[in-house]
């Protein structure tokens, strides 16, 4: 239950922060979550951040082909995550997401599995790394295409509102984003309908190369809900708790039936755009060391600790048994072994077409002919 003193201001000059620098608490209101909560939510950054090291070492031994760090998005990631009905709301994430899926239960080893295109990946190696998806947890499957996914996340919180059960969907992505037709088409069309949704633009102020100054000329991204007919929320997306609460108040307003919100959450990231890029060509490193200074972890751990019940020993227990979760999902997700070549030509249509039993068997007589072992 949101109270009046847990409803935000839209458009603030002043990005929405709860916690400051030092961990201490700013909110005009008590911060109503238990400890086991919020030991809840330190973990998965703690976890986000730790798969990501791991992501990054594994692209490096060639284990995996590609990697988009969400190093420094974990806030902003993980805020959202905890204040989702997981199972009920959809998710429409983007490729940097990996704490968001992380927070939401996304099983490692499958994440893992997804990563290196093993047994383990629920997708069966169709998608390239960093493209999460799942049933089970309503996440929609991340597309490449920056934007592609806002349209298909209005029509899905549009069929919410129509069938009444009160459900609402999250739809992240960054400030490239902004600049598509999609983007535009899917906050209109959320706007003039009163789709039950929650935009969040993780703003890191880079799209590849290419500075926000350059993508656009108004002041800020969340004044732009205005043309939409929809409030836009400033908030510190380096301060977890600004951005649960944040949207912990925009999904309820949604389910309520008060009609959509853009977000646009302030974060930074600390890696390349991902393993295929070079920052050190666009990005002074002076920058990137004065935003690891506001590094979200560390402010909310001194918020725990501030509080009381949380000290070294909790800290190297937590992250002792990471290290060994993260370890274990690793180990399972190769163990797995790698997705047979074959698995191509499955699920193409409940019931394969002559042609493409034609190219299977084209497929297995070349593999024959090159000497490999090919069961009948
Ligand atoms: C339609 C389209 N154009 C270009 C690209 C190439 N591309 C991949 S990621 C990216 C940058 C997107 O930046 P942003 O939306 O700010 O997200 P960030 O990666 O910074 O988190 C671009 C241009 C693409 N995937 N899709």
């Amino acid at each position: 239950m949101i109270t009046d003193a847990q409803r935000f201001q839209p458009f603030s000059e002043e990005p929405i922060r709860l916690i400051d620098q030092s961990g201490a608490w700013l909110g005009a209101f008590p911060c109503d979550l238990d400890d086991a909560t919020l030991h809840a939510m330190y973990r998965h950054l703690v976890l986000a951040r730790a798969v990501d090291e791991r992501l990054v070492l594994l692209q490096r031994l060639g284990k995996i082909s590609f990697t988009a760090s969400a190093a420094g998005h974990e806030a902003a990631q993980v805020g959202t995550a905890h204040a989702l009905r997981v199972g009920r709301d959809w998710i429409f994430p983007y490729y940097r997401d990996t704490a968001l899926a992380i927070a939401v239960g996304w099983p490692l080893v499958e994440l893992f599995g997804q990563m290196m295109g093993t047994r383990a990946d629920a997708a069966r190696g169709r998608q390239m790394p960093a493209h999460p998806g799942s049933r089970d947890l309503r996440i929609f499957t991340v597309a490449s295409p920056i934007a592609s996914h806002l349209p298909a996340a209005t029509g899905t919180a549009i069929a919410q509102k129509l069938a009444g059960a009160g459900d609402a969907t999250v739809c992240t992505f960054g400030d490239g984003a902004t600049s598509e037709g999609d983007w535009h088409a899917a906050l209109n069309f959320a706007g003039a309908q009163g789709a039950p949704i929650v935009f969040v633009c993780e703003n890191n102020r880079y799209a590849i190369s290419v500075d926000l100054r350059h993508q656009t000329g108004s002041d800020g991204l969340a004044v732009k809900a205005h043309a939409y007919g929809m409030p836009g929320y400033l908030v510190d997306g380096m301060d977890l708790l600004a951005c649960y609460y944040v949207m912990r108040s925009l999904l309820e307003a949604a389910r309520d039936g008060l009609g959509p919100a853009l977000v646009e959450m302030t974060v930074y990231r600390y890696g390349p755009h991902s393993s295929a890029d070079d920052d050190s060509v666009y990005r002074d490193p002076a920058e990137v060391a004065a935003w690891r200074e506001r590094d979200p972890i560390v402010r909310f751990r001194r918020f725990l600790t501030a509080r009381g019940g949380w000290d070294e020993a909790a800290e190297r227990e937590l992250r002792a048994a990471v290290t060994r979760t993260v370890d274990e999902a690793v180990e399972a997700a190769e163990a797995a072994g790698p997705v047979p070549v074959e698995w191509l030509f499955d699920d193409v249509s409940s019931r394969p077409t002559p042609q493409l039993e034609r190219q299977r068997e084209r497929f297995r007589a070349a593999r024959r002919a090159a000497g490999e072992d090919v069961a009948d």
